[in-house]
């Protein structure tokens, strides 16, 4: 066994928002990697559209810079709960972490999730304090708590032997002290060197497990993932050996590694170095190449359980197929199928209806980014209410419960509260700060965190952050019975109009304008009282002869409440379903026809095929 000093591989780990990918930018920045003509952006690695727009990571992405002739490739990972089978998927590849902790926040759910993750791998940990320019940091006490944390999750005594370095990621220092004025951010990079442990060479012939994948229109497939002996060059011929122990044999095309943004093509890569190959079709995540003189499978990744299911199902309102560029059952089935390749926590499976898939994922928000990725490529399809899954141990039906963290002011303890015990949810801590800042904690389950998102920020006037977390299964208590008000069903096909919709506005708020095409059984608002009502939005006014004084006052509409995706995925009950197209997200009765869903045809949920 040797050493291989001119490499370190480390991960970013941290709760949301603690800025590991800002720390990403400031290493990219300092070490000079970009041409002259790349743009020099923020959050440079969340290149993902939708990661842009939302601000999060929601992908595990590599990059690299050298310092002092050591190539640090650096893994920068998402933060957020639903995305952190991203995390156990990649941290394989690493030696060290960095555990970035906000200076005000302090270590927090996912903080405790990623470190137990990157210190059970046996990983040498770094904490960087961060966000130290912020005006309430409490540096010395958020360091204790880290400690304390460490104390908690270190599975040997060395790993509670951690170098603090203090950052402010934003402005692209690092210092060792606090207090101490920053420059730049080679404290970091000389910790790393000096920390890290460079990565162990086996002997033995080329070994590789496939971490991550990647797709390009020219170059095809690209595998990623950390040698772990031996070397690989272009054209050399491997094997690949799948989940099911099937072994496949390729010939390797192309093989690069990372610097700044870049894949740079080199003619062998060593062990120890994180590699990107192409020329290797039909690899997934977790499968092994090796070279074909020891074809001999690595441990696969473990990745949690899916927590919440929904259904996509082809999309059966009458205006299905004239928006989407991919409609049918077959377009859908592959597109989701193809997803697994990549997104590891998912689960996709048939059912006894063969038009609707059951989609599992590790939250609202991890099958929400799905829908929005697949409504962006031009898919159209339907979705049904998230659940939480529930299944049977030992002849009991457990559920899985979580832990919510909700930072707020004092105001809005009472309604918050108060909306939560009745989603059978426990309150295990407040902690009040003396100065009108709050931070409660619940064990909830994950059937009381659906449909909540939308509440709470409308509740706490966008004022607070909620966070959970995957705590266990437990036995289930009962339903929550959903208290939100009936909607407003259009009863006629055809074009809103104003007349129509003022008169709905009488019954209730509205969701469509004017012109808006509508169908039997689509919902276009919600009622002020708890049953749905059906009401005719395309109805003109008769026309008479009578003139009356007020009859050619033009009516002015309350402007309507349009939901975005995730609200309107929390906004649906059990028979009702999110028709997704790319132009349009419309929300809609399960059963179209008011007399039908009056004789109680409540349209039932498709089954797993066995
Ligand atoms: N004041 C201050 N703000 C910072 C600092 N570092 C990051 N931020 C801000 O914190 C926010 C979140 O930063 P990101 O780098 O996206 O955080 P992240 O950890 O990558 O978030 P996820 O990937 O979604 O988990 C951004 O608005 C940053 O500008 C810092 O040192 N000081
Ligand atoms: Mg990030």
């Amino acid at each position: 066994m040797s050493f291989r000093n001119d490499i370190r591989n480390i991960a970013i780990i941290a709760h949301v928002d603690h800025g590991k990918t800002t720390l990403v930018d400031a290493m990219l920045k300092q070490s000079k990697v970009f041409r002259i003509n790349q743009a020099m952006g923020n959050l440079i690695m969340d290149s993902n559209a939708l990661e842009r727009e939302k601000g999060i990571t929601i992908m595990s992405k590599n990059t690299a810079v050298m310092y002092q002739g050591v190539k640090i490739n650096i893994i920068d990972t998402p933060g957020h709960a639903d995305f952190s089978g991203e995390v156990e998927r990649i941290i394989s590849m690493a030696d060290g972490c960095l555990l970035l902790v906000d200076s005000v926040e302090g270590p927090m759910p996912q903080t405790r999730f990623v470190l137990r993750h990157a210190l059970k791998r046996g990983l040498k940990p770094i904490v960087v304090i961060n966000k130290i320019d912020r005006a309430n940091a409490r540096i010395a006490e958020v360091v204790t708590i880290t400690q304390d944390l460490f104390l908690e999750l270190a599975t040997s005594a060395d790993q509670l032997d951690f170098p603090i370095l203090y950052a402010n990621a934003k402005e692209g220092t690092a210092v060792t002290e606090p207090g101490m004025p920053g420059k730049d951010i080679s404290k970091l990079f000389d910790c790393i060197l000096a920390e890290v442990p460079p990565p162990h060479i086996e002997g033995g012939q080329f070994q590789m497990l496939v971490s991550n994948l990647n797709y390009d229109n020219y170059k095809g497939r690209i595998t990623i993932g950390r040698i772990l002996r031996g070397k690989v060059a272009p054209h050399d011929s491997v094997a690949k050996i799948s989940a099911n122990g099937e072994v496949s044999y390729h010939k390797v095309a192309e093989v690069f590694t990372y610097l700044g943004l870049e894949r740079i093509k080199i003619e062998q890569a060593d062990a120890g170095d994180i590699v990107a190959i192409t020329g290797i079709e039909e690899a997934s995540i977790g499968d092994t190449i090796t070279s074909l003189d020891d074809i001999k499978a690595l441990p696969r990744i473990e990745i949690g359980e899916p927590t919440v299911e929904m259904t996509f199902g082809v999309n059966t309102s009458p205006l299905a197929g004239k928006e989407g560029g991919f409609c049918t059952t077959r377009q859908l089935r592959e597109r989701l199928y193809r997803e697994l390749e990549t997104n590891i926590s998912l689960r996709v499976q048939d059912t006894d209806s063969p038009d609707t898939f059951l989609v599992k994922g590790r939250g609202q928000l991890h099958l929400a980014i799905l829908i929005e990725n697949m409504r962006r490529e031009g898919y159209e399809f339907e979705i049904s209410k998230p659940e939480a899954i529930t299944k049977v141990i030992d002849g009991k039906l457990v559920e899985p419960v979580e832990l919510l963290t909700i930072d707020t002011k004092d105001e809005y303890i009472g309604v918050l509260t108060e909306a939560l015990s009745k989603r059978q949810a426990l309150m295990t801590d407040m902690r009040n700060d003396g100065m009108g800042n709050v931070r409660l904690v619940f064990k909830i389950p994950t059937k009381g965190l659906l449909g909540l998102h939308s509440y709470f920020l409308i509740s706490t006037h966008g004022d607070s952050i909620m966070n959970t977390m995957f705590l266990d299964f437990e036995p289930c208590h009962g339903e929550i019975v959903s208290n939100r008000n009936g909607v407003l069903v259009a009863s006629e096909t055809g074009k809103a109009i104003t007349y129509g919709l003022n008169n709905a506005q009488g019954r209730g708020l509205t969701f469509i304008e004017p012109g808006t095409k509508v169908y039997e059984g689509m919902i276009v608002g919600q009622n002020s009282r708890l049953q749905d009502i059906p009401v005719n939005v395309c109805k003109e006014k008769k026309k008479t002869n009578i003139r009356s004084s007020t009859s050619d006052i033009a009516v002015k509409l309350t402007p309507p409440l349009k939901m975005s995706l995730e609200q309107a995925i929390d906004f649906i009950n059990k028979d009702e379903l999110v028709e997704v197209t790319p132009q349009n997200i419309r929300l809609r009765k399960k059963v179209l026809t008011y007399s039908q869903r009056l004789r109680g045809a409540a349209a039932s949920r498709p089954r797993v095929k066995k």
